[in-house]
């Protein structure tokens, strides 16, 4: 039993019992000299679900974003990514700072996409004037535009988009397989057109640590290479992939029940007073829920209560909160928080 309902994100997840006690038990080698059989094991199960030649596990999505941008740009080049992208909000403009690369940001529209017209547009010519255009991120289930998700017939027109203009294609996959349940489709679909893809186990897929950055041999022997630069290179660090192949074994799975869940807490609370859903009702895992100016509290008032009541809600902006399904919320903890937003709200 957890202490407190959680919501705060799906990266909050423990592992289970189960997922435990094959870490306990994991094979383990040094994992600098490439010899460790559980990451060795969990690297190739990663490519073959992505589609890809080579897989690397790295400690996180951000690290495995990074590395991607660093084994596929040189120091000057250009990066095209979506103003809301994690890439270009949430890890610390690394790619600046460590890659002297330059991202040059486009509206994401509502449902996570680029407008591809826009991204044709924003590719430089070749004049000694501009940076190099070198790739463009995108990222399924987009985080900040609601967890949406992605289709395969507009990710392949990005890439054959960017593949025209030689441009690699990133995926900043960290939730690739909420987007592949909820379009009941194979998670080598969305990866399809990409060069590289990094997804995460220690999201909803509740492994404790890692992601893994996929794509051809060639790219991830750099990347292994740049992993070590960065200080990424683990040694008998098979007891965490053991949780990552736990996590690709059965946790895919079960990832339609954290979205119906974000599903049935939207329900509940979109007619109390004052809520609005005004990027839409969840399509995977993510619910965003804002507040008019009728209710005399702004999210972090409204986080405040919540806390009173056991339950942990993300503020994502002055009226605005983020709340996440995951392994640890029940159909009970759902209940719960819409009775609670229902006192507070009333
Ligand atoms: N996202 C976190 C926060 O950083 C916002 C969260 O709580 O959702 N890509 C995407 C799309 C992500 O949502 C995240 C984490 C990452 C990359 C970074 O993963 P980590 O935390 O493993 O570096």
């Amino acid at each position: 039993m957890q202490p407190w309902i959680d919501l705060r994100s799906d990266t909050v997840t423990q592992p289970t019992p189960e997922m435990r006690s094959l870490m306990a038990s994991a094979a383990v080698g040094d994992d600098v000299y490439g010899e460790d059989p559980t990451i060795n094991r969990l690297q190739e199960m990663a490519a073959e679900r992505m589609g890809k030649e080579a897989g690397l596990f790295v400690p996180s999505g951000t690290m495995g974003n990074l590395i991607a941008v660093l084994a596929q740009c040189q120091r000057g080049d250009e990066v095209i990514m979506g103003n809301l992208g994690h890439t270009f909000l949430f890890e610390g403009g690394g790619i600046s700072a460590l890659g002297g690369v330059f991202p040059h940001t486009l509206l994401n529209r509502g449902d996570g996409t680029l407008d591809l017209d826009e991204v044709r547009a924003a590719v430089r010519p070749a004049d000694v004037h501009h940076p190099i255009s070198r790739m463009l991120i995108l990222e399924n289930t987009h985080n900040r535009c609601g967890g949406v998700v992605l289709s395969p017939e507009y990710t392949r027109a990005a890439g054959a988009l960017a593949h025209e203009h030689d441009l690699f294609l990133h995926i900043d996959g960290a939730r690739i397989f909420n987007a592949a349940a909820a379009l009941a489709v194979a998670p080598a679909e969305l990866a399809a057109s990409a060069d590289s893809i990094t997804f995460c186990l220690s999201k909803g897929l509740c492994a404790p640590v890692g992601s893994v950055l996929c794509g051809s041999r060639a790219m991830i022997e750099r990347a292994r290479r740049i992993r070590k630069q960065l200080g990424g290179g683990m040694r008998q660090a098979g007891v965490l992939a053991a949780a990552g192949i736990y996590a690709l074994e059965h946790m895919t799975a079960r990832l339609a029940d954290d979205h119906r869940r974000a599903a049935r807490l939207a329900d509940g609370i979109q007619n109390l007073p004052g809520v609005v859903f005004e990027m839409g009702l969840p399509p995977t895992n993510m619910v965003f829920s804002s507040f008019t100016q009728d209710i005399p509290y702004d999210a972090a008032e409204i986080v405040k209560r919540l806390k009173e009541q056991g339950i942990l809600a993300g503020v994502v902006a002055e009226r605005r909160l983020r709340m996440v399904t995951h392994y640890w919320i029940d159909d009970a903890s759902v209940d719960r928080t819409i009775e609670a937003f229902r006192q507070i709200l009333k």
